[in-house]
């Protein structure tokens, strides 16, 4: 059985229409307008792929299709909400993937044992609503429903259960724990690309912290108050995010760390800033490491804002351990892209996903594609459709294999 490139292409373009921004790339921000036009789209296309519809209470979409028997399906999926300079594939692909797999077990009229679905998590991303892997988290037990249907946009802008009823997805229907749960994505990073590779299976997933930080001080005039006398939270700010460069640097690979959001107010050229807002995002393999690493963050922020004559909030706004996939179902995952003749390694996520929600509860695995230039996150983010088809061929054959088909 073979994946359709038409197919597959076609509604990677026909998705990314909804959202699509003027100078190229995709803007679906979770529960916003054209994620809510992403998500019709999607209803639409499961329907016609013959398959049932499920919404859940924080708007997590999913598609079944009857295998022989009942029972816990084979589930494919990622999400379609996008970063604001987001590109075509990051989640779209995972979704995406799954629904050509159902496409061509419908085309060969074929039966498989097990249900086979398809999953499209509510916010993945976190961009507007922390934390990442929101609806995932909440399909999975792993966070809880009422607290993230309470979440306030973290530009004070909408309430996750209110946006939910505005867009017309909140939906009543319980979770399916699947047998197994696969998820189809591109790298978002350099490795299978300057290795010269075309599939990774992946082995598991980093920890992820983020936090925000807000710095009170006092405005005060740019030009007559004395350095000595200042209360400059922007300051405050630089020195913690100044902090967090050097904790990936004394810590080493694969310590990372991002200021993604910092705003001085009242943001004026000539005002002592009264108050800074910024957040952090840290992550690395190692568990401890990581706890270590934001102790550390919010110990060196504390102090920079006590020697400033700052007052200092902080607040976890994701707080992931590292997650390991299931061996045997990692190692289905290089045999099948050998299998097909594909070049294949095992290899860590440098990015979150909704697979990590699913691990403790099923086997789980990922497949990764290049990335070009390793870039996401980005509108110019591009994977060759060659690499595409290789890794939706690799899904369609593992569910196939999983499923009994
Ligand atoms: O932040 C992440 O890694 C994911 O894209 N939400
Ligand atoms: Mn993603
Ligand atoms: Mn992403
Ligand atoms: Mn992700």
């Amino acid at each position: 059985m073979q994946v359709s490139s038409d197919r597959l292409m076609g509604m990677l373009a026909d998705l990314g229409q909804r959202g699509a921004l003027e100078g190229g790339g995709v803007c679906r921000l979770a529960l916003s307008d054209t994620d809510k036009a992403g998500r019709d789209w999607l209803v639409a296309t499961m329907r016609d792929l013959g398959m049932t519809v499920s919404i859940d209470a924080i708007g997590n979409i999913w598609g079944l299709r009857k295998g022989r028997r009942d029972g816990a399906p084979i589930m494919m999926g990622s999400h379609i909400d996008t970063v604001a300079t987001g590109g075509l594939y990051d989640g779209a692909l995972g979704v995406l993937s799954g629904l050509e797999v159902i496409a061509a077990l419908n085309a060969a009229g074929a039966e498989t044992d097990l249900p086979v679905a398809v999953g499209a998590f509510t916010n993945e991303e976190g961009a507007r609503f922390a934390p990442d892997m929101m609806g995932s988290g909440v399909y999975c037990g792993a966070l809880d429903r009422d607290e993230m249907l309470a979440v306030r946009a973290t530009d004070g802008d909408g309430v996750v259960g209110e946006e939910l009823d505005r867009i017309g997805y909140r939906g009543s229907d319980a979770p399916v724990i699947p047998a197994a749960y696969l998820e189809l994505h591109i790298e978002q990073g350099p490795v299978l690309e300057q290795d010269g590779l075309q599939v990774g299976a992946v082995t598991g997933v980093q920890g992820i912290h983020w936090t925000e930080f807000t710095v009170t001080g006092q405005s005060n005039h740019a030009g007559t108050t004395p350095m000595a006398l200042r209360r400059d939270a922007g300051q405050v700010a630089a020195r913690i995010a100044l902090a967090a460069d050097a904790i990936a640097a004394d810590y080493g690979p694969p310590q990372v760390a991002t200021v993604g959001v910092f705003e001085l107010t009242p943001g004026l050229v000539n005002v002592v800033p009264q108050q800074a807002r910024l957040t952090v995002d840290l992550r690395n393999t190692d568990g401890e490491v990581l706890e270590r690493a934001t102790a550390r963050l919010i110990a060196e922020a504390e102090a920079a804002a006590e020697a400033a004559g700052c007052s200092l909030t902080h607040r976890p706004l994701a707080r992931f351990a590292p997650v390991v996939f299931d061996d045997t179902l990692v190692g289905k995952v290089e045999a099948a892209a050998q299998a097909r003749q594909l070049s294949v390694k095992r290899m860590p996520s440098g990015a979150g996903h909704d697979a990590q929600m699913f691990a403790p509860l099923c086997p789980t695995a990922m497949i990764f594609i290049p990335s070009e230039n390793g870039l996401s996150h980005n509108i110019n983010e591009h994977s060759d459709e060659g690499d595409i088809m290789a890794g939706a061929q690799v899904l369609l054959d593992l569910v196939c294999d999983l499923a009994g088909a």
